[in-house]
């Protein structure tokens, strides 16, 4: 057994996200991150714990309130339900919601506070200075853009008021040095360089309070009652309330495991501030501060004036959401800023999910039902087959690697290098092959084992990032127990039970078709076909070719490689083999799509489909009524 000691620990946080405004992308990216790495820590045997919740004080959210013509408190507590009913619509598993506004919260400020003060850190003095409301601080005359703020383009205030301050210029040898001696503190390494570079100019210290003739809504001072608390000296201390500070015993557990995830916006705030705050109060520093790039939309900024600010639960509601989790996966190099266009998304949907994964699940389950009985059967070793156990065996050390470098997108491209292997795998061994030969049955059984059970290793890994859908694959493979913490065989081969009854289940990811603002909501196709539009019919480009050359695919007796003249020469593969020979096909007048996306199929490259009739014992030709010209517009 583990003892308490021994137990792997991990806690990750997202940023307490402000009352100003509704939750949007980059929020739910965030969070969705925070859940991916939560998901896994749990799947891979650690207590995890997760937090997240809103900031409330300070002048922004006294401004919202006003202007929203509420009470602060009302307010908060309106836009602070939103990001707390949004959590669970987007399957995130928050262990707790911290709020600024819950009095325990208020009572650790206080007390942290106090601690500070006691060992005279915190004094009392005077400051003039430029004043930005929206960023809540004030600006040195060097920091400002042609004599406005950085951020919000406005030119600041100026301020004059009696203040206290935290002697943050105290910590400043030390944070340098603490930062030097832990390479990954602040991470990925921009990050940490733009944090040392702030640290050449001498740090000043940190006005903490506000007083009360000006801004009311904020945690009294314990040491003035004239005083609130500035907004950040109080939100920052969220990461402690969260986990019980001072006494509890997940505070013991969690706080020396501490991931912070936050974007580059708030980075001064927690790679300065907050290091020096819990010097300041004698407690260890965070263990790493990772921080992500920027979602810009259409390559600008998200503006509520342009109306460029993606709102999570329409894309959920329009594409679905492990749709939508996994595009923010796969498309966002951590660190780096991002571009989002839903034409990018559903490209993404309709290559990796409706044909790679989406694909794999629908042949691999059909298969099961039609050549095994809709059961799992018996494997046996086959040399052969090494290749696919060898990679599915490294490939949660290699996602795992991934997760510890925050490379989430280098973790789903594994994943998917090994959902192709898989597929080139089915395409290869050809099953329904082995189907027709009755001493084969052996290894029918060995290739279709091998091909769920890989099914069964993808859903696993892919579980932190789709949960819904990962659980769905599971059962369909005959597990039932899919929550992440109970999985046991993960990083190793042969986990599928055999003799497990298989489902075959509808199609997991709808191709998705995009469709621009002015023409509604995008469509989602289902197996049962829907109405298209005329305008989306004719972008089909079908046309009449004519066959030049055409001869059988190596080691394949299904495929023909074809050369065709639509007007010009192209390559087309086709899985026509068994009802046509290459010979009678030369000169034939045929139908095809000329502008699908090229696919390797036996290590030939296709231009394009042909259309054909299957019905699973026959493939029968399209052919045309009289003599069509090559190359002619089929509509
Ligand atoms: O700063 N792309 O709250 P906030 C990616 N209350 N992520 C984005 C984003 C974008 N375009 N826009 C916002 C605050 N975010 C403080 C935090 S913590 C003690 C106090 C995400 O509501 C990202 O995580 O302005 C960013 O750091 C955070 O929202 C800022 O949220």
């Amino acid at each position: 057994m583990i003892s308490e000691k021994e137990m792997k620990n991990f806690y990750v946080t997202t940023p307490i996200y402000y009352v100003n405004a509704s939750p949007h992308i980059g929020h739910a990216y965030t969070t969705i991150v925070a859940d991916v790495m939560a998901r896994f820590h749990r799947m891979a045997g650690y207590r995890t714990y997760f937090l997240t919740g809103t900031d409330e004080h300070g002048d922004k959210v006294a401004e919202a309130a006003r202007e929203a013509g509420e009470a602060p408190q009302e307010y908060a507590d309106r836009i602070s339900g939103q990001f707390r009913a949004l959590w669970p619509k987007l399957s995130i598993t928050n262990d707790y919601f911290v709020r600024t506004t819950d009095p325990d919260h208020k009572e650790v400020v206080r007390s942290i506070l106090q601690k500070v003060y006691d060992s005279g850190d915190i004094y009392f003095g005077e400051y003039e200075g430029h004043y930005c409301v929206g960023c809540e601080r004030f600006y040195r005359e060097s920091e400002l853009v042609d004599g406005m703020c950085p951020d919000h383009l406005t030119v600041p205030e100026t301020r004059k008021e009696s203040n206290y301050f935290f002697r943050m210029s105290k910590y400043q040898n030390w944070l340098i040095g603490h930062i030097q001696d832990n390479p990954d503190f602040i991470r990925p390494e921009r990050y940490r360089n733009e944090a040392l570079a702030f640290l050449k100019e001498p740090l000043e210290d940190l006005c903490i309070s506000r007083p009360k003739t000006r801004l009311t809504w904020g945690i009294t001072l314990p040491f003035d009652e004239q005083y609130v608390t500035y907004v950040w000296f109080d939100a920052l201390i969220n990461y402690l309330t969260g986990i019980g500070y001072p006494d509890s015993e997940q505070f013991g557990i969690s706080w020396p495991v501490s991931e912070h995830l936050i974007a580059k916006d708030i980075l001064k705030p927690h790679g300065i501030y907050w290091p020096t705050m819990l010097k300041g109060a004698g407690i260890e520093p965070y263990q790493h501060l990772n921080v992500h790039g920027y979602w810009n939309i259409d390559q600008n900024k998200m503006s509520k004036s342009r109306g460029t600010v993606v709102k999570p639960l329409d894309l959920k509601d329009t594409y679905g959401l492990d749709a939508f989790r996994y595009f923010l996966m796969r498309d966002m190099v951590f660190g780096l800023d991002s571009n989002f266009s839903e034409e990018a998304f559903v490209q993404r949907i309709n290559a990796d999910l409706a044909n790679d994964l989406g694909n794999l699940v629908s042949r691999s389950l059909s298969m099961a039902v039609k050549y095994c009985e809709g059961r799992v059967p018996a494997a046996a070793d086959h040399p052969d087959d090494a290749p696919l156990i060898a990679k599915a065996t490294g490939l949660f050390s290699e996602v795992e690697a991934s997760f510890r470098s925050l490379q989430f997108h280098k973790a789903l491209i594994s994943i998917w290098e090994f959902i192709n292997l898989t597929n080139r795998y089915i395409v290869e061994r050809e099953p329904w092959v082995l189907a027709k030969d009755p001493p084969a049955r052996p290894r029918l059984d060995t290739v279709v084992y091998n091909i769920l059970e890989a099914l069964r290793v993808i859903a696993v890994l892919v579980t932190p990032f789709m949960p819904d859908s990962a659980g769905d694959i599971l059962r369909r493979l005959g597990i039932e127990d899919v929550e992440p913490q109970n999985f046991s065989s993960i990083g190793t081969w042969g986990g599928l039970p055999k003799g497990n009854v298989i489902t075959r289940g509808t199609s997991l990811f709808p191709r998705v078709e995009y469709q621009k603002p002015d023409e509604g909501p995008a469509t989602i196709l289902t197996d049962v076909k829907e109405e298209i539009s005329f305008e989306a019919f004719h972008k089909i480009d079908l046309r009449v070719a004519q066959v030049i050359e055409a001869q059988r695919v190596n080691k394949s007796d299904k495929l023909l490689k074809l050369k065709i003249d639509v007007g010009e020469e192209r390559t087309i593969v086709a899985g026509i083999g068994k009802d046509y020979r290459p010979e009678d096909l030369v000169g034939k007048k045929i139908a095809v799509i000329l502008n699908l996306k090229p696919v390797k199929l036996m290590g030939v490259e296709s231009h394009g489909m042909l259309l054909a009739t299957d019905t699973g014992d026959k493939v029968s030709l399209v052919s045309f009524d009289g003599d069509a010209d090559v190359g002619a517009v089929i509509s």
